[in-house]
Order: C-alpha cells, then structure tokens, then sequence
C-alpha cells in the first residue's frame, strides 16, 4: 500500500447517539512512521474526527523512495491503519460503516498503491455493529427500480420486504411506529381528551414531540384533509405525511390514517398533531426512515421515491450510499442495510469549442495564425459542423467544415491564418460555433458549443483607402475587403489530437 484514505460513519440513523469517540490515532498502525525502510516517510495528512456528525476520516500517504534501489515507498497491506477509542453513551445499538461515497455522489474511501502508478487497491466493505441492550434487531431490506438509473430519473424504493425476525408474520412484519397523537388540550403531553391517531398509546403523562422549541413542535411533514373546512383536525379527517412538503398529496406522499385521497389534494397543517418520539429524534417515523447519501433530508414511509440532486434543481450523476432503517417493535432497536446506487450520465452529446489566436496584437498586414479545437465531451460518437467567422462586415466566415465525425473524449484541431493587410485597424474577435447534427438528447452545456477570441490589428489605413468618398467608400470598401479576406484565408492542414 501507498495510502489510504477512510471515513468511518458511527451513526445508524439520526438520533441520540449510543457512542461518541474519545480519541483516534495512527499510533501503532501501518502509517505510523515506525519501521519503514530508509527514505520513506508518512505524511499523516487527516486525523479528524467529529461526533456531532459521528465521523472518522484518516488520510495518509507514503513519500521518498526506498535509500539504495530508489523504489517506491510501499508498507506490507496487512494491519491495522487507525485505532479508535469509543465512549459507550447510551443503552442501544449503532453500526460502524465505511462510508465510500460523499453527498455529491464522488468516490470518498480509497486505499491506493505505491508511487508512481499510485492504482486503485479495490477492497471489500466489512461494516461493524455496537449493541449493549437485550433483543434481536430487525431486518432492513430494500429494492429500487429503475435498477439502472440515469440523471433525472426518480426512483423508486420499496422497503416492504424488511421484519423483525421474532414477529415476522404480525401485521407491519413487527417493525414500530412512533405514536401519531392530536394534543387536544396542546399541552405536549398525552392525557385524557387526547386522541391516538396511529400506533401503540402512550403513557399518560408522556411528553410528545417536540417540546423543547416552537421550531421543533411538530414534524413539517404531517398533514391532514379538512373535510370540513373547520380549519383543524377532527376525527375522520385523513392524516397524510407530506414527504416534499409542499401541502399537496402527491408524489412518495402516503396515508397514515383514513381512507382514500386523491392525487393533488390540498393538505392542511395542525400542530396539535403532534408524536411520541420514542425514536428519539425530531421528526416522526413510521418505522422505516431512508438516507439516500445526497445530504437532502431523511424521509419516512415503507415506500418512497427520490430524485438525486447536486444542488437545488441540478439531477445529479455519481453513486450514492442509500441507507434504509428500520425499528422493531418488540425491541425498539434499529437496524439499516446500505445499497450503492450508481446513476449515471445517460446519453450525452456535448461539444466544445476553442479558440486561440498566435497573436494578442498584430500589425498591419501581418499573418494572423488561428486554431480552433472542436471537442467531444459527452460520451457518444458524433457528427459535427464547425463554423468560424470574425466580427467583420457583420458576421464574415472564416471556415466551415461540415460532418466532422468525433468519437467521445476526442478532439481535432483546424488551423487557418487570416490576412491582414486589406482589414481596418481595430479590434477582431473571431468565433467558432460547433453543432452536433446527430444529436438524441440536448447539449448540457450549450455555452460552451461556441468559442471566442480576439485581437487587436494596428496601424494606420491607407491614403488611398481615406480618400474615397465616405458613403460609397465605406460601401466600397467593405465589399473589396470582404472579398479579400475571404479570398486570403487559407486552411491548414486539419491536426487531430
Ligand atoms: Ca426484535
Ligand atoms: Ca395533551
Ligand atoms: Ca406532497
Ligand atoms: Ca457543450
């Protein structure tokens, strides 16, 4: 091995944490600096960790080269990288996973080889599990489909075939809901006059969610249909679980009690429908809560869906840790399974354009040398026209070449000079606009279809040139430049990189 660089997670799902981490070190590791040949060095890069987001990144890479053989610095795969030490602070369970992709969806845990081809080591994920309370955790299990999705896509997750292996048969397969109530009397305690919407009923007495902040209340997501139009919950109104939301039954949107609603019913807030948070968080679950490793929040319900996103309306593309926990009912312990979902580009064309000029500033009659590079960036074969022209009598072209066949990831260079001595003294920019011809799905980055460049031609026009009437010389002119610049502009040898 040359490096590594690993984040470890300590977080099952949100919620009080049953461990945090006192202290974590390279001391006694394969990285620790101690019995490495002569000439290498560890640069112990990170050493971070964070119990607020229950993390653990260590970084670090070998330097130098073995003293006598100038080999590349290398430590034997086969040892400990990091040690942790953990505080135990709560009666529960967690797990210990390796997290290998970040939000955005990039690769975040490598191991890699030594210097110089520094390759990839593949390794095989072994999560841990933690638990100091009696009882046997459910069994998390999820599919998605499409199964091979690309950007854009909203998936679909079914989360229905999880259980607790004790009750597997029981109604909801034995995993728990946390107690849906309406606080009649809005005191945030269950009491008499108090009704249990969904789930076991608590002890009277018991706090409900969430009474610590007004912010924290009640959970955003939790609607209802005013039936009547009272303008508060009643019995018989339908409770929904708005997962987007956006006050609209849509979408992952599901019934958490009543009958039927229809699709795109207005839904209505109360914050007297309020919960038991026996699962210790601030927002209400039914038993299954997904993470699905974009950083958007975590949404529950046995069925969901979700379009990855790298920014607010951006689809994204990459590969995503989607996590799913579940709580049993018997027991009250969590249990999650993660699943990699790559999404990926789909069909892309995408062309680039451009354009450099050999001289920022040229005299009059001096050769103007130009290259311009047409660039496939998606990731089909395509066809391609390029059109170069210059800001002279309007728009005038340089050059046109039709169907230029690109396979993806290649480009091809076109050189032209452009005569100078016929054109007025100023400022020139010259453009080159590409467009694929074959093209099934639109250009993702039309700004870049189109290049520019500019320079400056200095001197002074000539006598001959002033002296014409101004109307009908500038008329003139125009024409018998435009020819000429046309005429002169010759193409070079096309170049292919
Ligand atoms: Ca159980
Ligand atoms: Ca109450
Ligand atoms: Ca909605
Ligand atoms: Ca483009």
């Amino acid at each position: 091995m040359g490096g590594f660089d690993v984040t470890l997670g300590f977080f099952m799902v949100i919620g009080p944490s049953v461990l945090r981490v006192t202290s974590a070190s390279f001391s006694g590791g394969l990285f620790d600096n101690t019995g490495l040949p002569a000439g290498c060095s560890v640069i112990q890069d990170k050493h971070d960790f964070s119990n607020v987001l229950g993390t653990v990144h260590f970084r670090a890479v070998l330097q130098g080269s073995v003293t006598g053989t100038g080999e590349g610095c290398s430590v034997q795969g086969n040892g400990t990288l990091f040690f942790i030490t953990f505080n135990v602070l709560l009666a529960g369970s967690t797990t210990f996973d390796i997290l290998q992709y970040s939000s955005q969806g990039k690769l975040l845990t490598q191991i890699i080889g030594p210097a110089p081809s520094v390759l990839n080591i593949p390794y095989q994920v072994a999560n841990g599990y933690f638990r100091n309370v009696a009882g046997i955790p459910p069994v998390p299990s999820f599919t998605f489909t499409p199964s091979n999705p690309e950007v854009g896509d909203l998936l679909s997750f079914d989360g229905t075939l999880s259980y607790d292996t004790e009750n597997p048969t029981l109604l909801g397969a034995g995993l728990e809901t946390e107690p849906l109530v309406y606080d009649a009397n809005s005191d945030l305690k269950f009491n008499a006059g108090d009704t249990v919407i969904v789930g076991a009923t608590p002890p009277t007495g018991e706090t409900l969610c969430c009474a610590s902040t007004p912010v924290n209340r009640y959970d955003g997501h939790i609607k209802y249909v005013d039936v009547g139009a009272l303008n508060r919950w009643v019995s018989g109104d339908p409770v929904v679980y708005d997962s987007d939301k956006d006050s609209f039954f849509d979408r992952a949107d599901f019934i958490i009690s009543g009958s039927t609603v229809t699709n795109g019913t207005a839904i209505s807030t109360d914050l007297n429908l309020v919960f038991d948070a026996i699962h210790g968080k601030y927002f209400w679950d039914n038993g299954y809560i997904w993470d699905f490793g974009d950083g958007l929040s975590q949404v529950t319900g046995s069925t969901t869906s979700h379009l990855f996103l790298s920014s607010v309306n951006q689809p994204a593309v990459g590969t995503f840790a989607v996590k799913l926990a579940v709580y049993d009912s018997d027991d009250h312990l969590p249990m999650r399974t993660v699943q990699l979902v790559a999404i990926s580009a789909g069909t892309v064309f995408d062309v680039a354009v451009s354009v450099v000029v050999t001289h920022e500033t040229l005299a009059l009659g001096q050769d103007q040398g130009v290259n311009v590079t047409i660039q496939n960036r998606g990731n089909q074969n395509f066809s391609a026209n390029l059109t170069v022209t210059f800001d002279f009598q309007g728009n005038t072209q340089i050059a046109f070449e039709p169907t230029i066949l690109l396979a993806h990831d290649r480009s091809r260079t076109y050189n032209y000079t452009v005569h100078t001595s016929s054109l007025p003294p100023r400022v020139y920019t010259i453009t080159g606009l590409g467009q694929i011809t074959n093209a099934t799905t639109a250009d993702p980055s039309p700004g870049n279809n189109q290049g520019t460049a500019s320079f400056t031609l200095q001197g002074s026009v000539n006598s001959s040139f002033l002296s014409l009437p101004v109307l009908a010389g500038i008329l003139v002119a125009v024409a018998v430049v435009a020819y000429a610049a046309i005429y002169l502009v010759r193409k070079r040898r096309a170049k292919e990189e």
